[in-house]
């Protein structure tokens, strides 16, 4: 086996010709709930209804939900501050109000963004800082690459079980810089473990471009020095991206152990919004437009005008690429996503702020 092939069968379809015309259709939508997500968070917090840092992943959805799409329900992911609608996209395909389903709700991630009573984090944090067993979501940490050898802990744990879960996790590009990075994959490839590690190759790590974070072109071959697969991805092709980590995910689950993803895509504003002026200054203008042209809702659009699963009116119906918080309304989307997220939104300012003398509880362990 190649470090590059995971699937080198002979006439082997690409996983996501498989999918139904009702899968692609509901892809599109969750691209366009993701960006939802995303534009009206900072039309709330301009005007003046949410406090706290915004960490964009304006087009760079069609990693999140490519990622997630052919996921099963008992398998495992850890997003991170760059993957805020992974949260409630984990196990929402066509059932996104169902509260059995395995990942967390709209109202759980907005009360947490918030920081309301009612949120996962009781108002101790607020943006990614949550996760939860019962939702098989990793809890996400500030220190980069700090997910992935709890990832490796779990897939064990699981394994041990006769389980046959796939753990998934989620990192930037710089992240893979870290010490803990080759040491949890390191660990991963030699116990075979089945962690799939994705790389948001988004361009930039804070204000350092690429090339001055790793020498090679592709931030995939990081995988040669485990032994272990490392594939490509087209981070804007939300279908590139299903394919590759559905490949990455067979793999491992036929206990073949870990791999690598990479998905190339681009960071479309500041590292966060606190950054967004000093990112127009330290990025140069021509690249970032460059960068903004390959949306992945017209990518994920023209596919299916494509393939038949949209006529041109439904094609047109939707218009939310290219247009950044400011530009962009309601009728740019789908109106069960803009209702999807005024019922998270409404959750989260109807429920309480705890009072600050309540601020030290649950921190430490109470001893009565
Ligand atoms: C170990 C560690 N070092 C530094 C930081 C501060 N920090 C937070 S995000 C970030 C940039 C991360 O870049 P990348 O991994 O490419 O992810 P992106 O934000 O681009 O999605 C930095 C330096 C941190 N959180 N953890
Ligand atoms: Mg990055």
């Amino acid at each position: 086996m190649s470090a590059t092939t995971v699937s080198a069968k002979e006439g082997h379809k690409p996983p996501h010709q498989l999918l139904s015309k009702e899968d692609c259709l509901e892809i599109f939508k969750q691209l366009f709930l993701a960006r939802y997500f995303d534009v009206r968070l900072i039309k709330e917090k301009k005007r003046g209804r949410l406090k706290g840092t915004l960490y964009s992943s304006h087009n760079q959805e069609a990693v999140i939900v490519g990622s997630l799409y052919g996921l099963e329900s008992t398998d495992w992911i850890s997003p991170i501050h760059r993957d805020m609608p992974g949260f409630f996209l984990k196990d929402a395909k066509f059932r996104w109000r169902d509260e059995n389903r395995i990942g967390m709700s709209i109202k759980e991630v907005c009360s947490q963004v918030w920081g309301r009573s009612d949120s996962p984090g009781r108002a101790r944090d607020n943006w990614s800082h949550i996760g939860r067993r019962s939702a098989n979501i990793i809890h996400s940490t500030s220190m980069l690459a700090g997910t992935i050898p709890v990832a490796a802990g779990v897939a064990y744990a699981d394994r041990m079980k006769g389980g046959n879960a796939v753990v998934v996790t989620y990192n930037g590009e710089g992240s893979t810089a870290q010490g803990v990075f080759h040491e949890a994959i390191n660990y991963a490839a030699v116990h075979k473990l089945p962690v799939v590690t994705i790389i948001e190759n988004n361009q930039w790590a804070y204000g350092t471009p690429t090339h001055l974070e790793y020498s090679l072109e592709d931030f995939a071959r990081r995988a040669d020095g485990y032994g272990i697969p490392g594939l490509v991805a087209d981070g804007q092709d939300v279908f590139d991206v299903y394919d590759k980590v559905m490949e990455a995910v067979s793999f491992s689950r036929a206990g073949n152990g870990p791999s690598i993803v990479e998905c190339k895509t681009f960071r479309a504003y500041g590292h966060g919004d606190h950054d967004d002026d000093r990112a127009a200054k330290y990025r140069p203008t021509q690249g970032v437009e460059e960068g903004r042209k390959r949306d992945p809702i017209a990518i994920c659009r023209a596919k299916l005008l494509d393939w038949g699963y949209l006529s041109k009116e439904e094609a047109g119906l939707y218009m939310a690429e290219g247009k950044g918080s400011a530009q962009t309304t309601n009728e740019d989307f789908p109106p069960e996503v803009v209702e999807y997220l005024n019922e998270g939104i409404e959750f989260a300012l109807a429920s309480p702020v705890p009072p600050a003398e309540e601020g030290g509880k649950w921190v430490f362990k109470e001893i009565s």
